[in-house]
């Protein structure tokens, strides 16, 4: 197939990109870099040194025999050359990365916050726009997130959907299925939530085929793909703004510092290791929806855990002490969470799960660039409101 993947130089689209060739389909990245852009502003780097763009594709070529092609555009605000794009490659497939993807770093202050809901709306509405206006009848296998949900509820989360009852305009009662009512919990994941609404409008309207993959924590650095030349090499974010908790602990135990354990830990949330995270685009892509179908919804997660659990876990095998931070983050302080993933288990995902030995795996790579970590980055600069905020730094 050809396909294009929006957003493949980041963590998560630069190893699918990678895969996706290795497999033989012939594809195309998209990215405006900005990433990378993010990184200079914060003044912070990845644990992993990775190269630019260029090395890297040249790198691929030579440690696979296979050609990734890159394209600079920004899919928020270049949209005739985006749908110039689409006319010339005219992919089956488009792989959408390509948005802001942080909680903490979109609720730092109004201009992160508008500029998260601008260009993750914006793109989504460009990419949708521009498929139509080619007539082209391409694939979009969008990331979203698992936080659409909120993190608990009455019973598993279901993938995507619910069965609803409500009062009629006349007074009868309506019986109908419908998106799971959204409970975005920061500005980042209210836009994956106008997503949803994006994807239901144009799917209806257009009959573009959708598939949106509500994901979880990804945790992990590097797939088989990256691992064959240092110059390959993932991403990997372990700073307040960016990096995500388990990979964050990993790297704490690693230079000995307290694991930054929010609350109490009593938060529950949803996890994937990144290969996994590959396999699924790979099962998606590959495996459509039929002409017509509404958005079809994924939970792409393999496994719940408790924050608490987790950093006991690191701890134990890391030898680190945990520590308690006040919450910069306005959400509950314990809730449970089970999640319906059958999906992409019919399709074949066999689940890689934390019992797997991996996380040895990744202190290596803690360890092994530990001269790389700033320990002055660890800690977060980005409160959910006032209130957080006045909590923090009174402490
Ligand atoms: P990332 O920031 O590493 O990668 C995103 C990439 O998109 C970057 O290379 C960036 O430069 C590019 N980009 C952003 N806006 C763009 C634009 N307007 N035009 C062109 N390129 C643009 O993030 P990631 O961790 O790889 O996440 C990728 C996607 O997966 C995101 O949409 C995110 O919401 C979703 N996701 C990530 C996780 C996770 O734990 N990392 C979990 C669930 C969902
Ligand atoms: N947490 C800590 N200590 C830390 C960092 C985080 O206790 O040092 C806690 C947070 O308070 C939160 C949980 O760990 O309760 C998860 O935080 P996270 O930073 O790992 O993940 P989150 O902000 O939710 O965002 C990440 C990705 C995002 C994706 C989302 C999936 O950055 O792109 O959409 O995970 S989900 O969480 O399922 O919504």
């Amino acid at each position: 197939m050809r396909i294009a993947v929006l957003g493949g130089d980041g963590f998560c689209g630069w190893p699918a990109a990678l895969r996706l060739s290795a497999i033989g389909h012939e594809v195309w990245i998209v990215d405006n870099l900005s990433r990378r852009k993010i990184d200079v502003d914060l003044e912070i780097e990845s644990l992993t040194p990775i190269q630019p763009i260029g090395a890297r594709l040249s790198a691929w070529r030579e440690a696979s025999g296979r050609n990734v092609r890159f394209t600079r555009l920004d899919v928020a605000r270049n949209y005739h050359r985006l749908l110039g794009f689409l006319q010339e490659v005219k992919p089956d497939a488009v792989v959408h990365y390509a948005e802001q993807r942080s909680a903490p770093y979109s609720m730092r202050s109004s201009v992160e916050k508008r500029y998260t809901v601008e260009n993750n709306v914006a793109a989504t509405h460009n990419l949708l726009c521009a498929i139509v206006e080619s007539g082209l009848d391409i694939h979009v296998v969008h990331l979203g997130t698992m936080g659409v949900y909120g993190y608990s509820g009455a019973g598993p989360i279901p993938e995507g959907y619910v069965r609803a009852k409500f009062e009629g305009f006349d007074g009868t009662w309506v019986e109908r299925e419908i998106l799971s009512p959204p409970d975005p919990g920061s500005v980042y994941h209210m836009t994956k939530t106008l997503d949803q609404l994006l994807f239901f409008f144009y799917n209806k309207n257009d009959r573009v085929k959708v598939t949106d993959l509500h994901q979880g924590v990804v945790w992990g650095t590097n797939t088989k793909e990256c691992l064959a030349s240092e110059t390959l090499i993932n991403r990997f974010d372990y700073d307040g703004e960016y990096g995500t908790v388990l990979n964050r602990f990993l790297v704490q135990a690693a230079i000995d510092h307290p694991l930054t354990v929010y609350g109490t830990g009593g938060q529950t949330r949803a996890f994937i290791h990144i290969r996994d995270s590959v396999e699924c685009i790979r099962l998606a892509i590959e495996n459509p929806p039929s002409d017509g179908e509404r958005v079809r919804i994924f939970n792409q997660m393999t496994e719940t855990h408790r924050v608490a659990d987790l950093a006991k876990l690191v701890a134990r095998i890391g030898g680190a002490k945990i520590g308690e931070v006040p919450n910069p983050r306005r959400e509950a302080e314990r809730n449970d969470l089970i999640v319906t993933n059958d999906g992409l288990k019919r399709l074949g995902l066999k689940p890689t799960t934390l019992e797997g030995g991996l996380l040895e795996e990744i202190l290596e790579v803690a360890r092994k660039y530990g001269d790389r970590i700033d320990r002055t980055r660890i800690v977060s600069r980005s409160y959910w409101n006032s209130e957080r905020k006045n909590a923090v730094e009174g402490a």
